[in-house]
């Protein structure tokens, strides 16, 4: 049986070499997975009602979830086979995220604890949307019972908890019968994470206060030289083994980087640099950055300037995305036992 995929990211800022290479190059791989019925059916959202619950720019907004869309087809996403669509355009996700946020335990998200990350000491502070984030991400997925997730380390505890809605639903209002599937993490061996240039122990985020902390995916190849030239490392030299890179959580990230942007493993990255001053990997790697990601900043750019026909793109994975939730929304709603004429 054909696996319906759900993937989405934030249009929080411009998407940077994380995005990439920990989930948008696997986005690629997962449309061309399997064959005739069993090919996989691949939803990619912007998830734009994500990216208001820590405060936005309201000018920025829309320009971001057309870029995040052509970040997607620049990458080789192909909105013919695969659903591409901003989250807003599809009201059923909001109407799902209220319902059920009616029978979700504020103890279960109190559990979670990328909440505590993003929301930061004064948690008084932060948005309702922000803390009830996994109930959105979970209408996300049920809506259209997506069956495979893929997620990465920080996503697992979110995923879970669409696992427990999904349950909690088919058990009080579906009968016992399995109403939603409960979607399955779908973990790709390839995906990488990426840490900050300025500290390997933080996560490159896309919206970090500091540019130099990341490699945006429209950086040009000068921008991309400077940011691997000022990464930051240690006194020595490029360790040329696991043991050697313990405690050196700048060198291995620009190891994995290499690693992943060359399709080869961080030990054969550790023979061939391994020893050498951290001058030559951080060439050899602007060098492989440039190379893999210029083709896809030149076709974003390109696509950036015909704006229509992103809209179009985006208008026209919204129809396909609504004609999927449509109708599990009305049958939620019936099953819940509201009033329709
Ligand atoms: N550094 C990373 N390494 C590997 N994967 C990453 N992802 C994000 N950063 C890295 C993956 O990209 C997808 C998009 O996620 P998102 O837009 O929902 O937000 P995020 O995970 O919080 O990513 P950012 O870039 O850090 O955004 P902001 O700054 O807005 O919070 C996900 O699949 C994620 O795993």
């Amino acid at each position: 049986m054909s696996k319906r995929i759900l993937s989405c990211m934030q249009p929080t800022n411009r998407l940077q070499l994380g995005n990439y290479l920990g989930a948008l190059r696997n986005w690629v791989k997962l449309q061309d997975e399997g064959q005739g019925t069993d090919k996989n059916q691949c939803m990619y959202g912007v998830v734009d009602l994500h990216a208001i619950t820590n405060g936005h720019d309201v000018e920025a907004l829309a320009n971001a979830t057309r870029e995040t869309a052509a970040a997607y087809i620049a990458a080789g996403v192909d909105p013919k086979r695969s659903y591409i669509f901003a989250q807003s355009s599809v009201p059923e996700h909001a109407q799902l995220n209220w319902l059920f946020g009616s029978f979700t335990q504020m103890g279960k998200l109190e559990r979670m604890t990328q909440f505590k990350d993003k929301a930061g000491k004064n948690t008084e502070r932060a948005s309702l949307g922000l803390f009830a984030y996994p109930v959105l991400m979970a209408a996300d997925i049920l809506l259209y019972k997506a069956t495979h997730v893929p997620v990465g380390e920080d996503q697992k505890q979110h995923l879970e908890l669409s696992r427990d809605i999904a349950s909690v639903f088919n058990e009080k209002y579906a009968g016992g019968k399995e109403y939603f599937p409960l979607p399955e993490p779908y973990i790709m061996g390839t995906a990488t994470r990426v840490m900050s240039l300025r500290d390997g122990t933080q996560k490159m985020s896309k919206s970090a206060e500091s540019d130099m902390t990341r490699i945006n995916l429209t950086d040009d190849a000068d921008m991309i030289a400077k940011k691997f030239k000022k990464a930051k490392t240690d006194q020595g030299n490029v360790p040329a083994n696991e043991k050697e890179g313990e405690g050196r959580p700048e060198a291995m990230n620009l190891i994995g980087i290499y690693a992943a942007l060359s399709d080869t493993t961080t030990e054969q990255v550790m023979t061939e640099f391994g020893g050498q001053q951290f001058l030559s990997l951080k060439t050899a790697l602007s060098d492989l950055a440039v190379a893999k990601l210029s083709p896809i900043t030149s076709r974003m750019s390109e696509l950036m300037s015909d704006k229509a026909e992103i809209d179009n793109i985006l208008k026209a994975g919204a129809d396909k995305a609504r004609s999927l939730a449509a109708p599990t929304l009305e049958d939620v709603m019936k099953m819940m036992g509201f009033w329709k004429a």
